[in-house]
């Protein structure tokens, strides 16, 4: 902890307070557009240039440029961040909106292997919001940051990737807001999906005095568990030396809906609780897929796909894909005759972080080298980057508020990981009722990693985590919503916390969320 002065000519001294300075350690779809939430200051004005914040002191901070962004007329900041020793540079973009700052900061994440860009800052400053995202300290999509010139680890910059790079650009980005304008954030919110969702739920653990309220979108916790898990389609169906075509992994996924479609109540192309599904792909076999026939093979392949990772002696070690769930994304194979295509993020964790060997070849891989090097992944990251310690009490203890939400029929992250994750929660912090006083989970059926599918998509987030932050109510349930082409809402679900779900009331449309109530399931 260290207590500093931020000043810079042209603007009021002034002392920040406390911040912990953050030296001692060491993807998406956001939100869709809602309407601008109400100003909490009357005068939000600036009380300095844009351009004098370049002169502002930090620690370990060079403001690289501040000036008017052209494009929206905000105050661009761009600053860097180092740990000495270490020559490592973090890269923060700071957005502050010139006129009609709405008293609040907020953080935005990032996807994949990258950390965040620039970007993703017009929506947020847009909407009033003093806003900032980094780049976690290396530039691109690529997991090649994770070896230093001599082909060795570079634990700084997996560190910085892992859960530095966003505390820091909070504290840069909360100093700045207050600079510009004359008084701190009352508020702080950190919005992110994919590996943003993972930023945000790793911040309540590590800095949980960075944020007031986290918007967690199917997070990428778990990282150390399920990115390697991503290959497995891939290793299934290269021991199997049968590479699937897209229609059949297609095929196998609409029989599953099919068949289990009404399972919970509504025949509407939709499966609200996958893991209720045990559809057996051998149902299949002898079916005509195009030109192609459905093979034992086939059958067995995504029976495995949807088994999730097993060690050769058949020990669980993660969930696989959900049925319903698109799975030619980390099945996808391509050209003639077909080979598998990894998903990058998978294939790079293998090379980079697991293999240390950019030559690497993954078809090399049989399932017992998987599972030595799955472990692998669990002993030797899983500290750094695996955002899976349910220990939110210093969160919730400073009045942090948590919602997570996660698509049921995500084809990249399986919900099974952070539904196990949400009831380690639960059993760490109190129980079902004491960690919903301020951590909720609300699962959404049929939407995949972007919220999009046969089923109804989230709406109202933000709205729902200023409410619970700043008026004390909690969201009890969130209306899901499907457009049509043109954009017209044609569905609308309720979503209730976790465990509870949407159950049909047995009269009028299932398409009306007024039809629907909360449950247990099996009640
Ligand atoms: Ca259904």
């Amino acid at each position: 902890m260290k207590t500093f002065t931020v000043s810079a000519p042209g603007c009021r001294q002034i002392r920040t307070g406390v911040l912990i300075v953050a030296l001692s350690t060491s993807i998406l779809r956001t939100v869709a557009a809602e309407p601008p939430p109400k100003p909490l200051f009357p005068d939000p004005a600036p009380v300095c240039s844009c351009e004098s914040l370049v002169k502002v002191s930090l620690p370990n901070v060079t403001i690289d440029s501040a000036g008017i962004d052209p494009a929206d007329g905000s105050c661009r900041v761009t600053a860097s961040v180092t740990h000495p020793p270490a020559g490592d540079r973090v890269r923060v973009f700071i957005g502050l909106p010139l006129r009609g700052w709405n008293g609040r900061f907020r953080g935005n994440g990032g996807g994949g292997f990258s950390g965040g860009s620039a970007n993703s800052l017009r929506g947020p400053v847009a909407q009033g919001f003093a806003a900032g995202a980094t780049d976690t300290g290396h530039e691109g999509g690529s997991g090649s940051f994770a070896l230093d010139a001599n082909g060795r680890l570079n634990w700084q910059s997996i560190q910085d990737n892992a859960y530095l790079g966003i505390h820091e650009m909070t504290v840069v980005g909360k100093a700045l807001a207050q600079t510009f304008y004359g008084k701190a954030p009352r508020y702080s919110y950190f919005v992110g999906g994919s590996t943003g969702g993972r930023q945000g739920m790793m911040e309540a653990q590590r800095f949980p005095e960075d944020y007031d309220g986290i918007l967690s979108a199917c997070p990428a916790i778990n990282w150390h568990r399920f990115v390697p898990a991503d290959l497995w389609p891939q290793v299934v169906m290269l021991d199997a030396r049968n590479p699937m075509p897209k229609a059949k992994l297609e095929a196998a996924t609409a029989a599953a809906v099919a068949a289990c479609d009404a399972l919970d109540g509504v025949r509407d192309g939709v499966l609200d609780d996958p893991n209720q599904c045990t559809y057996d792909p051998k149902a299949l076999v002898g079916t005509k897929v195009g030109e192609d026939t459905f093979t034992e093979a086939d059958a067995e392949v995504v029976r495995r796909i949807w088994e999730g990772p097993r060690d050769p002696d058949g020990k669980f070690l993660w969930h696989g894909l959900a049925r319903g769930t698109d799975l030619s994304a980390l099945g996808a194979t391509g050209g003639t005759p077909p080979v598998g295509k990894p998903f990058s993020v998978a294939l790079e964790w293998f090379v980079y972080f697991l293999k240390q060997d950019p030559q690497w070849d993954w078809t090399t891989l049989t399932p017992a080298e998987f599972a030595r090097l799955w472990r692998q992944s669990v002993e030797e990251f899983g500290s750094v980057i695996g955002t899976d310690d349910p220990d939110l009490s210093r969160f919730r203890d400073r009045g942090g508020k948590l919602i997570l939400y996660h698509g049921l029929a995500d084809q990249l992250i399986p919900a099974d990981g952070t539904i196990d994750y949400y009831r380690r929660v639960q059993r760490q912090m109190g129980g079902a009722e004491g960690t919903a006083q301020f951590a909720r989970l609300f699962l959404v059926p049929g939407v995949d990693h972007g919220f999009r599918g046969a089923g109804p998509g989230p709406t109202g987030l933000t709205e729902a985590i200023l409410r619970w932050v700043e008026d004390g109510q909690a969201p009890e349930r969130l209306i899901a919503e499907l457009k049509d082409s043109s954009g017209k809402v044609i569905r609308t679900r309720p979503l209730f916390p976790y465990p509870r779900v949407a159950k049909y009331r047995g009269t009028g449309s299932t398409d009306d969320a007024a039809n629907f109530e909360s449950r247990l399931p099996g009640e």
